[in-house]
């Protein structure tokens, strides 16, 4: 199967956990350009990409393309209860990640930061004082050291190193706390097929168009 990524050009965003499920596979995908008038599909059309095409299928919403790839790529458990769980933590991550965002567009993801730089950093302070430790918190007692890797462990190890870009030096204190968190990124990080990526030009840089930024008067 040659899966078909749809996304935004020039950034990690939603579409990194697709990549990294793919990546780690060594499955077959070419990325498209989803702001290129007409790549949007007529059938089973996305609110917002990344949408995935398999064969005939279009698929959106990055936890639902998640769920769908997991088995095909070897990265999601066999019993209806182990997918369930790895689902669900998918679109906890999900909700992390749409956190993360808004601290530097609390207001309208269509207004520039600049517009909305008084309420980013209240609701960064409410973040980083408050979301941040529970959502910690809740991954370091829901995965366990020795887990079999599932796309869900690739997706926790792209949130932490979104987060340590936003935000390094709240990260370097929080994470000293939580060593399961710490250990699933290192174990991620050191799969064969996705240090190669990491270390690779297809994977995109973090920047300021992306969903994690690096305002530093964000952070206290
Ligand atoms: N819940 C969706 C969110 C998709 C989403 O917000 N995509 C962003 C890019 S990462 C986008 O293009 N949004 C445009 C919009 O919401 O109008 C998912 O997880 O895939």
């Amino acid at each position: 199967m040659r899966y078909e990524l749809h996304y935004w050009p020039g950034i990690q965003g939603r579409g990194e956990y697709v990549r990294l499920a793919l990546e780690d596979a060594g499955a077959e995908y070419i990325e498209v350009d989803s702001s290129k008038s007409g790549s949007e599909p007529d059938f089973h059309p996305s609110f917002a990409p990344p949408y995935l095409k398999a064969g005939k299928l279009v698929i959106g919403q990055t936890a639902n393309i998640l769920l769908y790839l997991g088995p095909r790529l070897g990265l999601a458990p066999k019993t209806e209860a182990g997918r369930l769980w790895v689902h669900q933590l998918q679109l906890t991550l999900a909700d992390w990640l749409t956190e993360a965002h808004d601290t530097h567009h609390p207001i309208g993801s269509g207004l520039y930061y600049e517009e909305q730089k008084r309420e980013a950093k209240r609701r960064s302070q409410d973040f980083l004082a408050n979301r941040l430790p529970k959502f910690l918190g809740y991954f370091n007692a829901a995965m366990k050291p020795g887990d079999k890797i599932t796309y869900a462990h690739l997706s926790l190890f792209q949130v932490i190193e979104g987060l340590r870009y936003a935000f390094p030096r709240t990260m370097k204190k929080l994470e000293r706390r939580h060593g399961t968190v710490a250990a699933v990124h290192k174990r991620v990080a050191a799969r064969p097929r996705l240090a190669q990526y990491l270390a690779s030009g297809r994977r995109i840089p973090f920047n300021q168009d992306d969903v994690f930024r690096h305002y530093p008067e964000l952070e206290p």
